[in-house]
């Protein structure tokens, strides 16, 4: 039996040219891995905005969702943490689908490694203006305030919001070095606290990337699934990261 890693799938999202054909690629993964699946991690940006109101939920994603509850039904446990898109999943999804959320990060021992997973755009050094909206979103007062706002004018703010916040190519070359130096130095500051952990897993940076920074400690960065396809898998022995090809 296996656990899978995946993240920033951002279904949804403005820019995908076939968002259908997006939903339906990660739907035919999620079959494929269904038999030999244990623990599923979804490393969040799983959905590019998702709003849940007290009395109704967005529209969409009805296939992935399907499938969710399909193999949550089965047995698979199924992990979603939540990213910098996807922060308002509140009760539904979690009872819906049958899955565990966490915000933030989980320490959980996989077939005799350690393993430190979270999507990874709350570690380390924030740019100041990254780091005020973080707040701003996560505060309660002002989710209350955001919801009571009618979803007519909500949504397509929240899609021109994300159009303009990412762009399909990933995170600019200095960002991204910046990023990996806050997850790296974060990895090891860690480590001196508590060294058990084998692997830091994280999403967000939109880069596949594997390195150790001790023999016995690999660090983990899952890529995405907007032109990557990527996952990584644990099996008991190795971990790797992975590409998945539809209809291959
Ligand atoms: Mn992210």
């Amino acid at each position: 039996m296996k656990a899978y890693f995946l993240s920033d799938l951002h279904l949804g999202a403005p820019y995908f040219t076939d968002s259908k054909e997006a939903e339906k690629r990660v739907v035919s993964f999620l079959d494929e891995i269904k038999d030999d699946a244990e623990v599923i991690y979804l490393l969040g940006d799983i959905l590019d905005y998702w709003y849940e109101y007290r009395y109704v939920v967005p529209r969409g994603f009805v296939r992935f969702f399907g499938k969710l509850a399909e193999l949550a039904d089965k047995g698979i446990r199924i992990v979603w943490f939540i990213g910098n898109h996807d922060i308002w999943i509140f009760d539904y999804l979690p009872s819906e689908l049958g899955i565990e959320v966490v915000d933030g990060s989980l320490v959980e021992e996989i077939d005799g490694k350690i393993f430190f997973m979270t999507h990874g755009d709350g570690i380390g050094r924030l740019k100041p203006s990254f780091r005020f909206l973080r707040g701003l979103f996560r505060n309660k007062a002002c989710q209350k305030a955001f919801s009571a706002i009618h979803p007519r004018w909500t949504v397509p703010f929240a899609y021109s919001w994300s159009r303009h916040s990412r762009k399909i190519e990933g995170p600019s070359e200095e960002d991204a070095a910046r990023m990996m130096d806050n997850i790296t130095s974060f990895a090891k500051d860690y480590r001196k606290n508590d060294s058990r952990v084998n692997y830091f897993v994280f999403g967000h940076l939109h880069l596949l990337k594997e390195f150790n920074i001790s023999p016995d400690c690999e660090v983990v960065v899952l890529g995405e699934w907007i032109s990557m396809f990527s996952y990584g898998v644990w099996d008991g022995i190795r971990f790797e990261l992975r590409r998945y090809c539809h209809g291959c």
